[in-house]
């Protein structure tokens, strides 16, 4: 009976360790209409919706004649300028993982673009509502039930359906995983 609880708890295990996995999203700059100055798409409005985390992915989609992608600094940002950029990327598909908190600012280098709008600032929040890094089923928390409570894990802001989403799934995992270990000691 134990031998099929503790096959059963690690199978709980496995299927919260995907699911963290899972939660690294993949953010396609200007969704459908892409990366490109028709249409006067708002990227400030765009980026402004997500909840970017870190292990997430960016991708840059454009055609690669008449567009680029620059990721420059503040200042350059600011000012439109790309004649010393960080980074250039021209595969009309860039794929860029975010590793790193803070901003993250692209526009396109192409003379016009970025004071056209075609600019984005990547921001990545340092305490993040749903962090779901930070309550990770460590094998610390494994340690003892106490420490998998859900009830220290700050609230998400309302703002964003999304991040709420993660949020109750997060807790209705914890507390599945809770429940287990109880089953278990008993
Ligand atoms: C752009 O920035 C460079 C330094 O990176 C500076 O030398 C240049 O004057 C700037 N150009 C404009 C138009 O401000
Ligand atoms: C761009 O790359 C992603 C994978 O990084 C792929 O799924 C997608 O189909 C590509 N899009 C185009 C237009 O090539
Ligand atoms: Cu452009």
């Amino acid at each position: 009976m134990a031998l099929v609880e503790r096959a059963m708890f690690l199978s709980i295990v496995m299927m919260m360790v995907a699911m963290q996995i899972s939660y690294a999203a993949v953010h396609k700059v200007g969704d459908s209409a892409g990366w490109t100055t028709l249409g006067n798409i708002d990227y400030k409005k765009w980026s402004a919706t997500k909840n970017f985390q870190i292990g997430d992915t960016i991708i840059f989609e454009y055609s690669a004649q008449f567009h680029n992608v620059m990721r420059v600094t503040h200042a350059m940002y600011k000012s439109c300028n790309g004649s010393s950029p960080i980074a250039t990327f021209t595969t009309g598909n860039d794929t860029i993982k975010i590793t790193n908190h803070g901003h993250h600012f692209f526009f396109c280098g192409v003379p016009g673009h970025c004071q056209a709008g075609q600019k984005v600032d990547i921001n990545v929040l340092r305490v993040s509502q749903v962090d779901a890094s930070s309550p990770a089923p460590s094998s610390s928390a494994l340690v003892s039930p106490a420490t998998v409570s859900a009830s220290n894990v700050p609230a998400p802001s309302p703002s964003n359906a999304a991040a709420t989403l993660k949020f109750i799934t997060l807790k209705m995992i914890m507390g599945f995983l809770a429940m287990q270990f109880l089953a278990l000691n008993f």
